[in-house]
């Protein structure tokens, strides 16, 4: 077991305790190349589970398993299809039914794309041994647009990327089409993701040629059957860096010209493209403002020319301007905010999960719910470039769950982000989640076993952004591992601790960004001068004799008054703010007196030794499964877990070094001294750390 397989490895059934169809058959004589997609991935899975695949049925005999939409429906009479309002667009129903006389399990959309993801889900189903007598369950999607954003670049270099190279093999497109896309297509399909924006958000706009616009074609051809649209990062200065035109102003007729005719050229290779992701005026990436537009009209000239072809824009609002602002984290609320109602309707704005850059902890980003005119969607980060790259082991379910039901209390009621997501707080028309993909050349796909789990849990997520996150670890670790209840149990365990434990390590009371300068591998908090000093780490924690932390209340930035009135009073109080959250908002002495009655210094230490115990736990308990998961990626997961019991012990002493530097105090007692003094960890450097940036 290499771990290619990812969650769709379908390990054989020892006993049928469920109702097991006899048979298989679509009820149209022309599939669809979307349901042959189905039937193809139930031949394959019933051949691994149960032996042999699933005869094909011509005509309907008890215990067949159907296939039905309404475009797929002309063999059989009055077959009772979920109507829209039950399913929506992509959503399925799978039902024990009888029909003319006969005990059948239908599986019906009202697409071809929801046969197929009620199939995906049907085989889960079967590989995690449940049974399906009298089975009735429908599913909906509440998000439209569930996208994997990959940061790849032409040259194949993936920005934050841990698990090889990119998985476009851009040289030999079009020509060569790699079965891995197609396996790629269908992992992402079987947990409901329905659009890859295929290129980095640092974006080169030599995609938008016709020589490349070849290759995307070809992977857009792949992936179709498997309801994925391709999108493309728009670089906002294409019109001069490929045709030589003098500007990019949005406001220039020759540029929304050129646009249009780009978007028109895209649509003739790629016909139900799905539009342009956009990072501008972020991080030296050109833009409107370059001109003095805004966001808004930026994005609405891209809008308009999709439009016509029903393609949408999604603007990223990750942004931060050349000036230094007083506190980085309130900048995209303050630029946004007076744009909500400005934006076309074909808009999306990209929303990062919290305001400064996918930290092991952050609050919700306050433009949630501060848009009420403006479809936001969210942005979170797969790949764990601040969570200790692929070795470490952190399931982010945990993470994207707490954000998730955070209540912005932006409406009467308390209006969690899911409900901001989802579209309900607001109204929009349209929704939509985003996930930095994690995905490489790598045969494991993602550079770890466990990281295969933050791509299968964003994909559940952003179907239902209010599902549990550990539930889903359960299926993940059924699916993945085994479907024995006290393995699953193991591993979900050490799955929902995984991510407190890298915090602790890490970043704990809220403390944020400590991480090497560019690279972000390893601890660095004694960087204090860099370009920009929002990039330093000492921005961040401002530590000095008698304080630490950033105030983020009146008596500082007043980051914490962007939320709404409940929130930012909660926030805004030391003895009411959680302790999670207490550095980032505020700046205390190392004596204030925390809950527990333990000092903030006594607390930053204790959360420290606390994240090493528990990575030491996490390695007890994998080994304990030593015998219950094959040898392969047991022993994978078994150095990787070495790895970061190392690095967590680095994160804690070299943090303890630089504090205990600045502040002078003494260690509590029982509690190791740093194995290395703080001159040490300041020599270490990582010239050649991978996944690096621009
Ligand atoms: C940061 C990454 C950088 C990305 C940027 C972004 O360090 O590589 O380009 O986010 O989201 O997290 O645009």
């Amino acid at each position: 077991e290499d771990g290619y397989d990812l969650w769709l490895r379908y390990a054989p059934l020892e006993e049928a305790s469920y109702a097991t169809p006899r048979h298989v058959m679509a009820a149209c004589s022309d599939p669809s190349a979307t349901i042959d997609a189905a039937l193809d991935e139930i031949d394959r899975a019933t051949q691994s589970m149960l032996g042999e695949a699933l005869p094909r049925a011509d005509t309907l005999q008890g215990g067949t398993l159907v296939l039905a939409s309404p475009e797929c429906s002309g063999m059989l009479e009055n077959l009772p299809l979920p109507s829209s309002y039950e399913v929506g667009v992509d959503g399925y129903a799978i039902k024990e039914i009888r029909h003319s006389g006969r005990q059948i399990t239908l599986i019906s959309a009202q697409s071809d794309i929801g046969v197929l993801y009620g199939t995906f889900d049907y085989l889960q189903r079967m590989a995690r041994g449940q049974n399906f007598t009298g089975v009735n369950i429908v599913s909906r999607p509440k998000t439209q647009l569930r996208l994997l954003n990959h940061w790849d670049n032409l040259d194949r270099h993936v920005e934050r990327g841990y698990s090889g190279q990119s998985i476009w093999d851009w040289h030999r497109l079009p020509g060569y089409l790699d079965p891995k896309y197609t396996d790629y297509a269908r992992a992402n399909a079987s947990i409901g993701i329905n659009g890859v924006s295929l290129t980095n958000v640092n974006a080169d706009a030599t995609v938008l040629t016709p020589h490349y616009l070849e290759k995307v074609a070809a992977l857009a051809d792949v992936f179709r059957p498997y309801g994925i649209k391709v999108y493309l990062t728009a670089r906002f200065s294409a019109p001069m860096e490929l045709d030589g035109l003098p500007t990019a102003d949005p406001r220039d007729p020759a540029v929304q010209a050129w646009w249009q005719d780009k978007a028109n050229e895209i649509y003739t290779y790629v016909p139900d493209f799905g539009g342009f992701l956009v990072k501008a005026n972020s991080e030296g990436q050109p833009g409107p403002q370059d001109y003095g537009r805004s966001h808004a009209e930026g994005a609405n000239m891209l809008a308009a020319a999709l439009e016509p072809h029903g393609g949408n824009v999604m603007w990223r609002a990750f942004v931060y301007s050349a000036e230094e602002p007083e506190d980085r984290v309130k900048q995209a609320y303050t630029e946004f905010v007076p744009l909500d109602g400005q934006f076309a309707d074909n808009v999306l704005v990209q929303v990062k999960n919290g305001p400064l850059d996918f930290q092991p902890r952050e609050p919700f980003h306050p433009l949630f719910g501060a848009m009420p005119e403006t479809p936001l969607m969210m942005e979170l980060q797969i790949t764990k470039e601040y969570l200790g790259f692929s070795t470490h082991l952190a399931y982010l379910g945990t993470l994207w769950e707490e954000v998730l039901s955070a209540e912005t209390h932006a409406t009467d009621q308390r209006a969690p982000v899911a409900s901001v997501i989802d579209g309900t707080a607001h109204d929009y028309e349209i929704t939509g989640m985003a996930g930095v993909a994690n995905i490489g050349s790598d045969r494991n796909w993602s550079g770890s076993i466990f990281d295969q789990a933050n791509w299968y849990a964003f994909g559940r997520m952003a179907w239902d952004p209010d599902a549990s996150a550990e539930a889903i670890a359960r299926d993940w670790a059924e699916l993945t591992f085994s479907r024995a209840p006290e393995v699953a149990d193991i591993i979900t365990g050490l799955m929902m601790g995984s991510r407190e434990a890298v915090v602790n390590y890490m970043t704990p009371l809220g403390l944020t960004h400590l991480m090497g300068t560019g690279h972000h591998y390893g601890p660095a908090l004694w960087v204090d001068d860099l370009g920009r000093a929002d990039w330093t780490p000492y921005y961040y924690h401002k530590a000095m004799k008698d304080a630490v932390g950033f105030d983020r209340t009146e008596t500082g930035s007043n980051a914490v008054d962007q939320y709404a009135g409940p929130v930012a009073q909660k926030w805004a109080g030391q003895d009411t703010v959680p302790d999670e959250l207490l550095l980032w908002f505020h700046r205390v002495g190392w004596d204030h007196e925390l809950d527990n009655g333990n000092t903030v210094w006594e607390e930053l230490v204790r959360r420290y030794d606390l994240g090493v115990s528990q990575v030491e736990d996490m390695q007890t308990v994998w080994h304990s499964l030593e015998h219950e998961v094959d040898a392969e990626r047991f022993e994978q997961v078994s150095a990787f877990l070495a790895i970061q019991h190392q690095e967590a012990i680095w994160w804690r002493d070299a943090s303890i070094a630089y504090w205990q530097s600045v502040n002078g105090l003494p260690l509590p007692e029982d509690v190791a001294a740093p194995a290395r003094d703080l001159d040490y960890y300041k020599s270490l450097s990582f010239p050649n750390a991978p996944g690096q940036g621009e």
